[in-house]
């Protein structure tokens, strides 16, 4: 019944019921986020008592070495339900779990009648596999409105995913305000058109598209993000993926007097920042501004697909590259990465990159994203660096879940739901599954690629991954009963209104 499956469940007779009686005695956040999960469905007012009891619903944080930073205790029984956690971080997941136990209609929006809010007698241990389990939504293709994104955080919460990664930059689109430099949002927010159907077609739409998020909007998100055990890791992509930020300031670029509109084509942009200190300078003064609306630990800096023509082109980077003694133009990209890690650092964060940085001197300490197949993610690790697992053969939700011609447009294919259960992170930070958006221009496309698939990785994450047979297939019995709990999950997102793919199997 539950999904993420826990470290350990035994079932046994009986149920606790809620009613109109029923009292929470927890911190306050942990409390707020019980009412904020089960009333509105039941109409029950769960007020905060002075003390745990019969006929309390109890979530303690308790000293507990075995359960670290995210794992919980949980009791159900006739006489109420007490949870344990080290911290509020595992009592959060244990509200997640609590009503995962209840009937599905308690996902309603509003009050449904005539319903037993009954939860059954269980004795549940759970701790969580990764540390890192996380979704990325990429919303610098298409602006994403900020209710989705509510939305968004809801459901990874509800599948115990603890980071979203979100992608806010990129050729097409520049989402995130910055005060200091307003032209980021006001010209590079906006584009003249964009691709209609595939990009190899070369059709452009003719239709104007653009946004941006403010600051106030963020902060907002990432306080609501937090109520919820999730935290929210920006990413600015540099110096590649970044011909928007070009467009707002040509003197980024490699040539000034060039006036480059923000991108209207997928693919990878040949025009990048260009390396001089003013410029480097003014990305740290993004930065700062990027952390002082996200709290998180971590900062995604992006550098992936960095075509170096134009520094090879550009006699004052090819200096610098001497001057530094860089046997490459292209390991221009690891010293100036460098810098954006120790500006980070001077703040107290730590860096993130795509994997390309392996190739070009990734900065030391760097947490690196392996994107480019599962090979990545053991050089990663042969480099000492802790590495977060997101290959594409296993966690590219953009891609098709099959071939089907009615299978709606996407990037490439495919990626089945069963591959997705089966993936082997290795010894690793942990998983994150990838939706970048070219081709998920609303809501319901946005929801059909993520879901079932995110549910699985969900599981991956938490749970560890399933054992395969020879030929590192998910045996029958196994996907027999994750398919089992997986249908239950299907009816809970019904309810929140998340428009999945069905499973084909
Ligand atoms: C590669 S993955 C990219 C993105 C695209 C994605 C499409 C990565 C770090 N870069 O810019 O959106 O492929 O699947």
């Amino acid at each position: 019944m539950l999904l993420p499956r826990p470290t350990r469940l035994i079932r046994e007779a009986g149920h606790f019921a809620l009613d109109a009686t029923t009292g929470v005695f927890a911190p306050a956040g942990v409390a707020d986020l019980l009412r904020e999960l089960l009333s509105p469905a039941t109409g029950l007012p769960l007020p905060t008592v002075g003390a745990p009891g019969d006929g309390v619903i109890s979530l303690l944080v308790r000293d507990d070495p075995a359960l670290g930073a995210e794992g919980y205790r949980l009791r159900v029984d006739r006489s109420g339900v007490r949870a344990v956690a080290a911290a509020e971080a595992g009592l959060r997941w244990a509200v997640q779990t609590l009503r995962q136990l209840l009937p599905d209609q308690v996902y309603a929006a509003g009050p449904v009648r005539g319903v037993p809010w009954r939860l059954p007698t269980v004795e549940i241990v759970d701790v969580p596999a990764y540390p890192w389990r996380g979704s990325l939504l990429d919303v610098a293709r298409w602006c994403h409105p900020l209710p989705l994104l509510y939305r968004y955080v809801d459901v990874l919460a509800m599948h115990k995913l603890n980071t979203l990664h979100l992608h806010l930059t990129d050729d097409q689109g520049w989402r995130f305000e910055v005060r200091r430099y307003p032209r980021l949002t006001e010209v590079g927010g906006f584009r003249a058109a964009s691709p209609a159907g595939h990009a190899r077609d070369g059709r452009s739409d003719g239709v104007p598209h653009g946004g941006w998020y403010r600051q106030a909007q963020l902060r907002d998100l990432v306080a609501y993000a937090a109520r919820r055990g999730v935290r929210i890791m920006p990413e600015i992509d540099l110096p590649g993926h970044a011909q928007a930020a070009i467009a707002a300031y040509p003197e980024f670029g490699n040539d000034p007097t060039r006036r480059l509109a923000v991108g209207t084509t997928w693919g990878i942009s040949t025009h990048v920042l260009n390396l001089e200190p003013a410029t480097l300078a003014a990305v740290h003064h993004i930065l700062d501004e990027v952390v002082e609306v996200f709290p998180f630990g971590y900062v995604h800096v992006g550098g992936d697909e960095v075509p170096t023509a134009e520094w090879a082109a550009n006699p004052a980077a090819v200096a610098r590259a001497t001057e530094l003694g860089l046997p490459r133009v292209a390991d221009l990209q690891g010293w100036w990465t460098g810098r954006l890690a120790e500006h980070l650092a001077g703040h107290g964060r730590r860096t993130a990159v795509w994997d390309e940085l392996l190739d070009r001197g990734a900065p030391a300490g760097a947490t690196v994203f392996a994107w480019r197949g599962t090979d990545r993610i053991d050089l990663a690790r042969a480099a000492g660096l802790p590495v977060v697992a997101a290959p594409y053969s296993h966690t590219y939700f953009d891609w098709a879940e099959s071939d089907d011609p009615a299978e709606p447009l996407a990037i490439a294919g495919v990626l089945p739901l069963r591959t997705v259960y089966g993936f082997q992170p290795g010894d690793v930070l942990g998983v994150q599954g990838q939706l970048w958006s070219e081709y998920l221009p609303t809501e319901q496309r946005v929801w059909w690629r993520a879901f079932p698939r995110l549910a699985a990785l969900a599981e991956v994450g938490w749970s560890g991954p399933v054992p395969t047979d020879d030929t590192g297939a998910v045996p029958s019995g196994v996907w027999a009963e994750f398919r089992g709990r997986l249908t239950g999950q299907l009816r809970r997102l019904d309810r929140v209104g998340v428009s999945y793919r069905p499973p084909d199997d």
